[in-house]
């Protein structure tokens, strides 16, 4: 037996229950630009609020539009299920005293789509909650309950295993077990991620013991991928793979990108055979934004460092100013030296 104390997921359940409980209204607020993981956690979120028979909503100030068309597929069925998802403009008349935010997937004030002084309140009235399996970032909000998860692949995987420790049942029509996966899916690189630890397969496998169904996972993922005419473009005409083996695509000069463009054309070219993938695009008039992918062996933390930005071993970016496209991805070329190569690195240091 764990005791409570000693078990962060225990500790969460009762701040959930109780604060839950005190609250007249509840409010879920997944990050910007909310991805799989952050929406699938934020419906699980939604369900145990429902539970307390609380007036409870999901926080999306991005336009529905906006967003990878598999997340776009998961609000749609979700609404239609009755799930309430609230503007920016619609939770600031609801946002009293007695209404109890929650932050999923993020614990940063620059990633939430909320003011300064409302988050503020929220933390000076002990009503915010952070759930989050990021590290503390520079704007991460400061809060008495912090709720921060780095060993876990996920925010889903977190509230997977509340809901399996505690056999928390939901009776509806809400396809939660797959949303949960899809989350688990995409933050564990399909768990295949090195260093992924074991838990989190073991969490997928209960999920798929709950009914939730791979093929509509694969189908959230794929609708995704090649409902981007511009990531496609990116991939099938503007690829050049270099000595080292990795994977550059430099978008045009002329034309736009959004960051999401850029960082699923670097993550779908690592199915190729290459050890990293880097994109290059124009995302503002004077912004140049470069997304990296590493299969591990090669440090994207380290190579987008050089270009002012940060990130981790496999998965990292930056933002250049007054530069064009084909500019950086000329000096990105140039960057991709033998040392990024850990192996090469390891043995040269042996
Ligand atoms: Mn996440």
């Amino acid at each position: 037996m764990i005791s409570v104390e000693d078990d962060k997921i225990g500790q969460l359940k009762v701040v959930l229950d109780k604060k839950m409980q005190n609250a007249d209204s509840i409010t879920i607020v997944p990050h910007k630009r909310a991805d799989f993981d952050a929406i699938g956690s934020a419906i699980a979120l939604y369900l145990m609020a429902l539970k307390h028979q609380k007036n409870t909503t999901i926080l999306i100030d991005d336009p529905i539009y906006t967003l990878d068309s598999g997340v776009q597929t998961i609000i749609k069925e979700i609404e239609s299920q009755g799930i309430d998802i609230i503007d920016y403009k619609e939770y600031k008349k609801i946002a009293d005293s007695k209404n109890l935010l929650i932050l999923i997937d993020t614990s940063q004030a620059s990633l939430v789509p909320l003011e300064e002084e409302v988050i503020q309140q929220k933390v000076a009235e002990e009503n915010l909650i952070e759930i989050d399996h990021h590290p503390f970032g520079k704007t991460t909000i400061q809060t008495k309950d912090m709720f921060i998860f780095t060993e876990y692949s996920s925010a889903c995987e977190v509230l997977t295993k509340l809901l399996f420790q505690y056999k928390i049942k939901f009776h509806c029509n809400i396809d939660l077990a797959t949303y949960l996966y899809a989350g688990i899916w995409l933050d564990s690189n399909k768990l295949t991620k090195k260093g992924d630890r074991k838990e989190t397969h073991k969490w997928a496998g209960m999920l798929v013991e709950e009914d939730a169904d791979l093929d509509k996972v694969n189908e959230l993922f794929s609708e995704d991928l090649y409902s981007d005419r511009k990531v496609q473009d990116l991939i099938s005409n503007h690829m050049n793979i270099f000595s080292y083996t990795v994977a550059c695509m430099i978008g045009e000069d002329n034309k736009k990108y959004t960051p999401e463009e850029l960082a699923k054309a670097a993550d779908y070219s690592l199915k190729y055979k290459v050890d990293a993938a880097f994109a290059v695009g124009k995302i503002d008039n004077d912004t140049i934004s470069i997304s990296a992918r590493s299969k591990g062996k090669i440090n994207a933390g380290a190579i987008m460092q050089e270009f002012n930005g940060g990130g981790n071993l496999y998965s990292a970016a930056a933002k250049i100013k007054e530069e064009t496209a084909s500019e950086v991805g000329k000096k990105l070329i140039k960057s991709l030296k033998p040392e990024f190569y850990l192996e090469l690195n390891n043995k040269r240091n042996q």
